[in-house]
């Protein structure tokens, strides 16, 4: 049996991930693909647990950067063992609400851990289990809190200062910069429609590739 594909979405706050997430899924429904839909930090009881941890605020006991990474890839191991590999191995396509790129871009850009122990802690956690796929939904900084903060309440990471996500930004285009095989950036200031038809224009090719080589 084919392995599964990955995909991800990745970009920062307010990105329009969750919303097009629905795009992708849809598209893969209409190809007859199976596949699952999941999210870091989080995907599976545990790891949701750790994302509970991850980002709630404690003022009488900020977290470490230290503990951050961690619970991050803490979290990615059970994802990764108990629900990302077990689908791919079935042949079963999981499409994912950010991977290793949010970490390389939050705690490696945004909180400047090195990229080099990050890399390490991926290789150790998920090996060659990487995305096929990377859809990176760009846009300016202010414009995602803008659309965030109409949500309400801000968790612990999204209460960070605006050069932090500038930096978080950045760094995800630095990432699509130089790994342009797996990734697609687009260019999400635009509507959700025009967005969407971005997305199932990405979609075709790598659709019709998969098929040609299964
Ligand atoms: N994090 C990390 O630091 N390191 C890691 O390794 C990982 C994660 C994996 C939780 O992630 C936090 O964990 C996140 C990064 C960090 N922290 N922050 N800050 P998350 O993905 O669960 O949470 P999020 O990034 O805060 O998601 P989000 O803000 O909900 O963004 P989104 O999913 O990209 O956006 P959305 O919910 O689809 O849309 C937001 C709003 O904008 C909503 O009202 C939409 O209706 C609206 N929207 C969407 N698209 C459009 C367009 N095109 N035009 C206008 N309005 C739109």
């Amino acid at each position: 049996m084919a392995r599964g594909r990955f995909i991800t979405l990745e970009g920062g706050e307010g990105a329009g991930k969750s919303t097009q997430l629905q795009t992708v899924a849809a598209c893969l429904r209409e190809a007859g693909v199976p596949f699952i839909t999941t999210r870091e930090p989080g995907g599976t009881a545990r790891a949701e647990a750790i994302r509970g941890l991850l980002l709630s605020a404690d003022e009488a006991e900020p977290m470490a950067a230290e503990t951050e990474l961690l619970l991050m890839f803490a979290a990615r191991a059970q994802h990764v063992r108990h629900r990302i590999e077990p689908a791919l191995e079935a042949g079963t396509w999981v499409l994912c609400d950010r991977f290793t790129d949010a970490t390389r871009a939050y705690q490696g850009g945004g909180r400047g851990m090195p990229l080099a122990r990050i890399d390490a802690l991926a290789a150790w956690v998920h090996g060659d289990c990487w995305p096929d796929l990377t859809v990176l939904l760009d846009l300016p900084v202010a414009e995602g809190l803008d659309r965030a903060a109409k949500r309400g309440a801000k968790d612990r990471i999204e209460q960070e200062t605006l050069d932090f996500f500038e930096r978080v930004r950045m760094a995800y285009l630095e990432q699509a910069g130089a790994s342009p095989d797996r990734f697609r950036v687009v260019d999400a200031s635009r509507s959700e429609a025009a967005v969407a038809a971005s997305l199932r224009e990405i979609l075709r090719p790598f659709l019709q590739a998969a098929r040609t080589h299964d």
